[in-house]
C-alpha cells in the first residue's frame, strides 16, 4: 500500500520485453525494495532471454514531454540512467536533471547488451561523460564500460583502482565498477575520492540478464530511504547477489534475477 511516506524513484530507460533488464527490471527491483517506481520508456527493444533482436528509438518530443509532464507533477527522490541510447536523450535528460534539480542521480552508463548487441550511438559514451557524468552522484560501469569510458581495458585490481580515479575525475560524486566479469575473482570497487572500498563475493556459475540495471536500480532505491552511499552499494550488492544465486530460468536463454 503506498502512503505518503513513500519514496518515489524515476527510471530512464529501454523496456525489455523479457523483463530481465531494462526498465522492467528498475521497477521489479523498486517495488522489492519499497519505494514506488516511475518509469520513462527512451527505446523499445525486441528481445528475450536469448539476446535483443532490435532497438527501436522513441521521438525526442515524446522523451521530453515524458519527462515535463512527469517531473511537473512529482519530483523523484531518487532517480536512475539505463539505456538511453541516442546522443539527443543523453543531451535531454541532462537538460531536464538541471532544470528539475533532480538529486541522487545514478548512472549505469549501458553500452552493450550481456549477448554483444549495441546500445548506444557512436558517439554516446563521449556525450554522456561530458554531459551526464558531471550530475551524477554515483555512476556504475560494469568493467567494461569502465574500459570504454576510459579507453583502457580492465584486467584486474589494479586496473580497476585506476579507472575508477580517471572516471571520478569526469564528474560523478562516486563511481562503484562492477567486476562480475573480472578473471581473477567477482569483485565490485567503489571509490568516493577519498577511499576505496570493494567487495567481492563468489562466481556464481552461468548467464545472468540484468545484472547491471538490478543493481544500480538498487542502489538508487536505497538512496531514496536515505542510506549514504557506500551503505547503498552493500545493500545493493547483497539484494544483487540474492536475486543472482535464485534466478529463473524463464525461457531458453539466460537466467533472469529473482528479486
Ligand atoms: O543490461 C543492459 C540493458 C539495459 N537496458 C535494456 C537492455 C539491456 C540489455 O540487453 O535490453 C533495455
Amino acid at each position: 500500500m503506498i502512503n505518503s511516506k513513500h519514496k518515489t524513484v524515476l527510471t530512464i530507460a529501454g523496456s525489455d520485453p523479457s523483463g530481465g533488464a531494462g526498465l522492467q527490471a528498475d521497477i521489479r527491483t523498486f517495488q522489492a525494495m519499497g519505494v514506488y517506481g516511475l518509469s520513462i520508456p527512451t527505446v523499445l527493444t525486441a528481445q528475450s532471454t536469448e539476446g535483443v533482436h532490435c532497438v527501436h528509438e522513441l521521438s525526442m518530443d515524446l522523451i521530453s514531454e515524458q519527462l515535463d509532464v512527469l517531473l511537473q507533477d512529482v519530483l523523484p527522490d531518487a532517480l536512475k540512467t539505463g539505456m538511453l541510447y541516442s546522443t539527443d536523450t543523453v543531451r535531454a535528460v541532462a537538460g531536464k536533471v538541471r532544470q528539475y534539480s533532480l538529486h541522487n542521480f545514478v548512472i549505469d552508463p549501458v553500452t552493450v547488451s550481456s549477448t554483444g548487441v549495441r546500445l548506444i550511438e557512436e558517439q554516446g559514451p563521449d556525450i554522456i561523460k561530458n554531459h551526464l557524468f558531471p550530475l551524477a552522484r554515483v555512476i556504475t560501469p560494469n568493467i567494461y564500460e569502465a574500459g570504454v569510458f576510459t579507453g583502457k581495458e580492465i584486467e584486474d585490481e589494479g586496473d580497476m583502482k585506476e579507472a575508477a580515479v580517471r572516471l571520478r575525475g569526469f564528474g560523478p560524486d562516486t563511481v562503484i565498477i562492477t567486476g562480475g566479469h573480472l578473471k581473477e575473482k567477482a569483485m565490485d570497487l567503489l571509490f568516493d575520492g577519498k577511499e576505496f572500498l570493494s567487495l567481492e563475493n563468489e562466481r556464481l556459475e552461468g548467464e545472468f540478464h540484468g545484472t547491471g540495471c538490478v543493481f544500480s536500480a538498487a542502489i538508487t532505491a536505497c538512496l531514496a530511504l536515505g542510506y549514504d552511499v557506500k551503505e547503498a552499494f552493500i545493500k545493493a550488492k547483497g539484494f544483487t547477489y540474492t536475486a543472482m544465486k535464485n534466478a529463473i530460468p524463464i525461457g531458453k536463454g539466460m537466467k533472469v534475477l529473482n528479486v
